[in-house]
């Protein structure tokens, strides 16, 4: 799409969206005013530049590139990073409602922010040395560099532990083979936090930069989800990396997983923008519409539908805000974090399917965000752990039985 394109959607859909969030328990009351401002700014940011692109960007398979450094401006990117290293440094409630506020718009604007953010920000925050942190994150924070993640392969998704992308020793520097399949933001991004193992077959973190010999980064086309986000490989053919490269601060698959926590956070509050969208249209479309000479909202059968969707995303209202607090005081367990991330992505897709019947045949098209939210909730659903693999883990919890082995 063209800035010209873009400009013309901009002015012709002008404060068309009319967004407010349900809030059925006063849950608001639980939130500070910095919540409410971190909420309110990234709100009218989607309002502003992206709700109205996002139909055109998800019909067209185009990502709005240019928005990383709008969201960079308006401290999208990594909320909870301290600000002397270019993140908000905020709380993790401000993070969860920054997400919520994206995904509401679409999931694939949700990702490239929990990419940036939880995924890259956060391991050269955490487990990177005082260059790394320098050199990298001021610039990831204000948007001017997109960064992704690297850990699923071909042949290794819900099992990252028998990956095989892996490096040799050479002097002063490393050499990474292997290749990394459906990772985010991968074909436009200029740095890569890639997990590989080491020559004693221990999982490392190892930051690749655009321009390094035998890296490339295939886009990965024919996606029906998550059209407004870029997606790709990352392929590693003999690439030569300085060993200051390496985050030192963590060996092991508890490096990856650690990060995934923090997204797996940030997509609990995220789903619930998503079902919030969709039931915001039901609500208003059911007052609208009329058939047999009556709001269709008057038949109990359509309200059972809004009934049920306010109480599912009421109690995932809840499920957030506790949860964002045990991030907080540090104490979150991953299991908790499973529950959620589980939980809430269910619950958004089963709203966007109802609301999408509500809106009988017009739920189809692209003039209502149903079907686009629908089909971005199936990409959701599988990364950063599948429904499966989160049920497995909770599973563990509760026997004390791992079914991994
Ligand atoms: P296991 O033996 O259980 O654990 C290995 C080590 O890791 C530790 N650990 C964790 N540490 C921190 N946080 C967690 N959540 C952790 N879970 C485990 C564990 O204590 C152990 O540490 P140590 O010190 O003893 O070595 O590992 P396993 O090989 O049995 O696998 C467990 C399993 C299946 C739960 C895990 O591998 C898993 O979560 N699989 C799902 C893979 C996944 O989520 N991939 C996501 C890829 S990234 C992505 O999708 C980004 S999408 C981005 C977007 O666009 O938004
Ligand atoms: P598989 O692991 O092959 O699973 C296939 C099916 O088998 C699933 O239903 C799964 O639940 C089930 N299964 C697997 N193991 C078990 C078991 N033990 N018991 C029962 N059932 C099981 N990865 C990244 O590293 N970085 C990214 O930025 C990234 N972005 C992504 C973006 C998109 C749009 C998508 C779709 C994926 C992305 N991923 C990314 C990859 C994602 O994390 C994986 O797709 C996910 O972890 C599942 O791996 P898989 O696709 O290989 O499925």
């Amino acid at each position: 799409m063209t800035t010209q394109e873009i400009n013309e959607l901009k002015e012709a859909k002008k404060g068309k969206d009319t967004f407010d969030h349900p809030d059925f328990y006063n849950i608001d009351d639980l939130l500070s005013e910095e919540h409410k401002m971190v909420r309110d700014s990234v709100r009218s940011y989607v309002k502003r530049e992206l709700s109205p692109i996002i139909e055109e960007c998800a019909q067209n398979n185009y990502f709005p590139s240019h928005i990383v450094k709008q969201m960079g401006d308006v401290g999208c990117f990594g909320p909870q990073i301290p600000a002397e290293y270019g993140g908000g440094g905020l709380d993790y409630i401000s993070y969860g409602i920054a997400m919520q506020e994206l995904e509401r718009c679409d999931s694939g604007i949700r990702s490239t922010a929990s990419v940036q953010g939880s995924l890259v920000m956060y391991p050269i925050h955490k487990f990177g040395s005082e260059e790394q942190k320098i050199k990298f994150l001021p610039k990831l924070g204000n948007g001017d560099m997109l960064g992704c993640f690297g850990l699923t392969e071909p042949d290794h998704g819900s099992n990252p532990n028998g990956m095989t992308t892996s490096y040799k020793e050479d002097g002063d520097d490393i050499i990474l083979n292997g290749a990394k399949l459906w990772i985010s933001n991968s074909p436009q991004a200029d740095v890569a936090v890639v997990w590989a193992k080491d020559p004693e077959g221990i999982v490392r973190g190892v930051i690749v930069e655009r321009g390094m010999e035998g890296f490339t980064t295939p886009e990965t086309h024919g996606k029906w989800s998550l059209r407004a986000s870029i997606t790709g490989e990352l392929v590693f053919d003999n690439v030569r990396i300085p060993k200051s490269n390496i985050l030192p601060g963590v060996k092991g698959l508890k490096g990856p997983l650690t990060c995934l926590n923090s997204a797996r956070y940030g997509i609990s509050w995220g789903a619930i923008g998503a079902a919030m969208d969709c039931y915001e249209s039901a609500k208003k479309y059911a007052a609208q519409r009329h058939q047999f000479g009556r709001p269709i909202g008057g038949f109990q059968l359509q309200q059972k539908k809004l009934a049920e969707m306010l109480t599912e995303i009421t109690k995932a209202q809840l499920v957030c805000w506790r949860l964002g607090t045990l991030m907080n005081e540090g104490k979150a367990t991953p299991a908790q974090i499973s529950l959620a991330k589980r939980n809430n992505v269910e619950i958004a897709m089963n709203i966007a399917r109802e609301a999408r019947q509500i809106h009988g045949g017009m739920g189809i098209t692209g003039e209502y965000p149903m079907m686009r939210h629908m089909m971005n909730l199936e990409s959701v659903v599988t990364y950063e752990g599948t429904h499966d693999i989160h049920l497995l883990i909770l599973g563990m919890e509760i026997t004390g039985e791992n079914a991994f082995i």
